[in-house]
């Protein structure tokens, strides 16, 4: 069976959604980020990114990681490729160049997108967001992200998903790492054809059925 290692309220969301989507029988191991505890190594603290017994599984320290039998892997948006490739049928590529428009708008969204739309959900995290450095840092993302969604706007003219003419792995982990500036509803306001597509992404059932589970778990710990 498929474990996933990490809390929901972390970038894990993106493989359970991926596993529902999949219909993939999982087992979740609630590691959390060691930066929500006042003292990741204490022997009573929560299972956590810094514990030991988590290193043994991903030495870098972060979540997610999977083992899919022997096999172990980290990188959320690589394992939900991985899981494409491997159990996806029309959700992975069903051509080697379907498989190169995968990665290649996976590999976008990390390097530009993700850099400028986790800054913009950390400082809601921190609950900054009404500060006059957290305005800044919110309007410096924005303003980084104009280049990359005008480019995503006009490639989502006329059509309905990223790649082919279905929903596929490269929709979910794009949705995923723009979920994290959907505070700033100008931006998306901004780009009609990205607002309707990532309503289309977060209406699905499997979307849905991720969101009930983490929407269980407590902000607090
Ligand atoms: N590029 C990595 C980033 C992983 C990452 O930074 N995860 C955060 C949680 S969302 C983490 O583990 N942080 C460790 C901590 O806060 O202690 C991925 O996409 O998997």
């Amino acid at each position: 069976m498929l474990t996933v290692y990490g809390v929901y309220r972390s970038r894990a969301s993106r493989v359970y959604w991926m596993a529902e989507e999949l219909g993939l029988e999982f087992r979740s191991v609630p590691v959390l980020q060691a930066r929500r505890l006042p003292d990741p190594l204490a022997p009573e603290a929560a299972l956590n990114t810094h514990s030991p017994d988590f290193a043994a599984v991903n030495p870098m320290a972060q979540i997610p990681s999977i083992r899919d039998g022997e096999f172990v892997m980290h990188e959320s948006l690589a394992i939900n490729l991985y899981l494409a490739r491997k159990y996806g049928g029309p959700l992975g590529g069903q051509t080697v160049e379907e498989d190169g428009l995968l990665t290649m708008w996976t590999v976008w969204a990390a390097s530009q997108v993700e850099p400028q739309t986790v800054k913009i959900v950390l400082t809601y995290d921190d609950g900054l967001e009404n500060s006059e450095d957290g305005k800044q840092t919110i309007a410096v993302a924005c303003r980084l992200l104009r280049r990359p969604l005008a480019a995503l706007e006009s490639h989502l003219h006329g059509r309905q998903w990223i790649v082919g003419d279905r929903f596929t792995v490269a929709d979910l982990n794009i949705a995923e790492v723009l979920r994290y500036a959907q505070s700033e509803e100008a931006l998306f306001d901004a780009h009609p054809n990205i607002k309707a597509w990532i309503e289309r992404c977060q209406s699905r059932p499997a979307y849905k059925a991720m969101q009930a589970t983490r929407a269980k778990e407590p902000v607090e710990v």
